[in-house]
């Protein structure tokens, strides 16, 4: 039997069995070997650590990137060639895009790759055509931005979501707060610090079994589902903020308009009219939630014209003398930093201090 058709037998015993307090252990086993099963597919058979298929072949470039899925014809193309000027063939039949298209957009000082993909069609996270390439890439990305034709179904987000999700990508969510420690012996040790309804520890146990982890020590600071526990032993989700524009506006009536305006995280657009296209970029930046940290010559004025981009989460002096030169750390004394990350301005800072939006940085060498 091959992967794909286990993967289906698994998912219609799952479709079969009710939903009830006798099965729901049983149906959380299903999960695991579902999950296993499609990790399996994706990987090509290969062992647990290989890499997540294959994607396009296009380096990296700039401060962060930012790829943009959607259904063939909603305008991703357009939407490239009207925030980067960079040409990406627009055509009105389906599939005029067959490779990924890298463009730039320029922001704030920072240099943003944008992403041009392939129209995702369904199946995509099954290994079928293009779209496992294309979802290779979005694993990469900083932001993903869902392209969808406001004048078509809903279902098509639904669709989307379901493919980036097949392919362990999960959208606008954080990792969950759990420790996780697996261990040569001792058995399974499991603490929880708040109360966890969905997921008690028969199910926790007969989750680690189907994994074959017999000793493990698992501290749960949050609350979570089953679901969110396999993530978290199968290790390799990304978690990757979204935004989901919706494009063509101009083909919609004001109470249509009304209606799309409730989904969350989302922006409407006329990429061909080029409406809202300012906000749209700014609503990117405010996502990929990156810092601009200014550097200061000494006496001189700090250079507001190139500053040093970094994520939030990656951003102390450390983070920032390694975007400037891989050796810089080692010749550093300590850093002068001015701005909402210090009390004092300057203030004498170390290596580990984090810093701010908009921080000036001057580093001081050892003599
Ligand atoms: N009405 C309207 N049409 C648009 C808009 N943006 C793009 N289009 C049209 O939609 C069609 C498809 O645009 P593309 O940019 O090629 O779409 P794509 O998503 O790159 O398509 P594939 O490469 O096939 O996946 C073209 O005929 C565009 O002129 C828009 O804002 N409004
Ligand atoms: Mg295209």
């Amino acid at each position: 039997m091959t992967t794909a058709q286990k993967i289906a037998e698994v998912e219609l015993e799952m479709e079969r069995t009710q939903k009830n307090k006798a099965t729901s252990y049983h149906l959380g086993q299903l999960k695991a070997k579902l999950a296993k099963l499609k990790r399996e597919l994706i990987e090509g058979g290969k062992g647990k650590s290989g890499p997540v298929g294959e994607g396009f072949d296009v380096s990296k470039s700039g401060d962060a990137r930012v790829g943009m899925i959607g259904f063939p014809s909603v305008g991703k193309s357009t939407l490239l060639t009207k925030l980067t000027g960079t040409e990406s063939k627009i055509a009105a039949y389906e599939f005029t895009t067959l490779t990924c298209i890298p463009g730039n957009v320029f922001y704030k000082g920072s240099k943003i790759q944008l992403l041009d993909l392939p129209g995702i069609i369904e199946g995509a996270k099954d290994g079928k055509g293009r779209g496992k390439q294309v979802i290779a890439v979005a694993r990469t990305c900083n932001l993903i931005c869902i392209v969808l034709d406001a004048t078509k179904p809903m279902k098509h987000k639904k669709i989307i979501e379901g493919e980036l999700e097949g392919f362990g990508i999960r959208l606008n969510k954080q990792p969950p707060k759990v420790d996780f420690k697996i261990k040569p012996k001792g058995g399974i040790n499991i603490t929880h610090m708040v109360e966890n309804p969905d997921l008690d520890d028969e199910m926790i146990k007969t989750i680690l079994k189907e994994y074959r982890i017999n000793s493990v020590d698992i501290v749960f600071r949050e609350k979570i589902n089953e679901d969110q526990l396999i993530d978290i032993i199968e290790g390799n989700r990304k978690y990757i903020p979204c935004l989901y524009v919706m494009n063509k506006i101009d083909d919609l009536t004001m109470e249509e308009l009304d209606i799309i305006d409730q989904i969350p995280h989302y922006v409407p657009i006329s990429a061909h009219l080029e409406w809202n296209l300012d906000e749209l970029i700014e609503r990117m930046w405010e996502y990929l939630d990156l810092y601009r940290v200014y550097t200061k010559p000494k006496g001189k004025a700090p250079d507001y014209e190139k500053p040093v981009i970094l994520p939030r989460k990656k951003s102390t002096v450390e983070d920032f003398c390694m975007r400037i030169h891989r050796t810089m750390i080692n010749d550093m004394k300590y850093a002068l930093v001015w701005g909402t990350s210090v009390k004092h301005n300057p203030q004498v800072c170390g290596k580990d201090h984090q810093l701010n939006d908009e921080d000036i940085v001057q580093i001081i060498k050892k003599i």
